[in-house]
């Protein structure tokens, strides 16, 4: 054993503990993720929830969702997500409310106002955040998801972690990795998972029902998308799009979209791409994606997005054809910026 064995030490100690003696003097404890939540969102809320849970049952706990709106279908066998609350109907005041995978306020949405009325805040994130709105922050941009800092503090205070609450932290660490695939995907991720699975985790029921559960309508919605993909920029820049009318036309949900970017990335020698998704309110959801060592944020954060280097989004008030207009210019650049694409393809990642 080494040093680095016995000086085992998250670098978050001293905050995880004080995030415990929070919790700890809490009575009524509210935890949520952000807005259109994603396996990571939902997964360390309700992974997290139902470790406390485990530890205080006398506490109030209640898991938040942000939004009016059911959780996506594809999480929905998730322990505990049948008792997800949507934010707007939680009324009480909370003596602490606990956000995760959430770097800003907004991102919250329904769930702002909550974090308004509640005694003490606590966030756990893996974003990188411009200010900070909790009183104890964990803020690690280099974990591959908010569910291994979840993880890492139920191990670090000791807290058990049994399969439910195994199962949802994997599943947000499948899904903020893409199945182990995008440049994220580091040690730490797969030690954690594999301390999940010894858990009892059960990763062949996350692959099952996230990724081979889709509805019909949604691979002919899948195949439409795939008929627009564009390249520019040499091949190295890829596009698609979805408008409403065509949701609308397959009945295709909005929450079932979040996989129709990895089609435009899949394309060989892409290295940056945007997908498009109409909403009805007169904007368009921009998902952008980079593989090898180009960071994406910065493009996000342009239009008031965010996000990692490898993975971000936007909100773009105007149409499909203004959004691209406005963004291919700007990948195209970010592209050309870099001349020595072999050097690049070897750098380490910082996702
Ligand atoms: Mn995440």
């Amino acid at each position: 054993m080494d040093s680095d064995d016995l000086l085992d030490l998250p670098a978050y100690a001293d905050e995880y503990w004080a995030i415990l003696d929070l919790i700890d003097a809490a009575e009524k404890v509210a935890i949520c993720g952000h807005t259109s939540p994603d396996g990571d969102a939902l997964g360390s809320t309700l992974g997290l929830g139902l470790a406390l849970r485990g530890r205080f049952p006398s506490k109030d706990i209640t898991f938040l969702i942000a939004d009016d709106a059911p959780a996506p279908r594809i999480y929905r066998f998730l322990a505990g997500a049948d008792e997800l609350v949507p934010a707007a109907r939680y009324t009480a005041d909370p003596d602490l409310f606990i956000a995760v995978d959430c770097p800003v306020l907004d991102r919250l949405a329904d769930g702002e106002a909550v974090v308004r009325r509640a005694d003490k805040v606590v966030c756990f994130d893996h974003h990188p955040a411009r200010e900070e709105f909790a009183d104890v922050v964990v803020r690690r941009p280099d974990a591959a998801a908010a569910s291994v800092l979840i993880a890492e503090f139920l191990s670090f205070v000791n807290i058990s972690i049994d399969a439910a609450v195994a199962s949802s932290l994997l599943c947000g660490i499948v899904t903020d990795t893409g199945r182990f695939q995008y440049q994220n995907a580091d040690p730490e991720s797969f030690c954690v998972a594999s301390m999940l699975v010894a858990a009892g985790a059960d990763p062949a029921r996350i692959a099952l029902e996230v990724y081979q559960s889709q509805r019909l309508e949604y691979l002919k919605l899948e195949s439409v998308v795939m008929s627009r993909i564009r390249l520019v920029a040499d091949g190295r820049v890829a596009y698609s799009y979805a408008r409403a009318v065509d949701l609308a036309e397959y009945g295709v949900s909005h929450d079932e979209c979040d996989g129709l970017v990895d089609i435009v990335r899949s394309v060989m020698g892409v290295e940056v791409c945007l997908f498009l998704k109409e909403l009805d309110n007169g904007k368009v959801r921009g998902n952008l994606r980079a593989k090898g060592a180009l960071d994406v944020s910065g493009i996000a954060a342009a239009f008031n997005g965010g996000g990692h280097a490898a993975a971000a989004g936007f909100t773009y008030e105007g149409t499909i054809e203004d959004t691209l207009r406005a963004a291919l210019p700007m990948l195209i650049e970010l592209v050309d910026s870099v001349r020595d694409v072999e050097e690049l393809a070897c750098a380490p990642n910082e996702a």
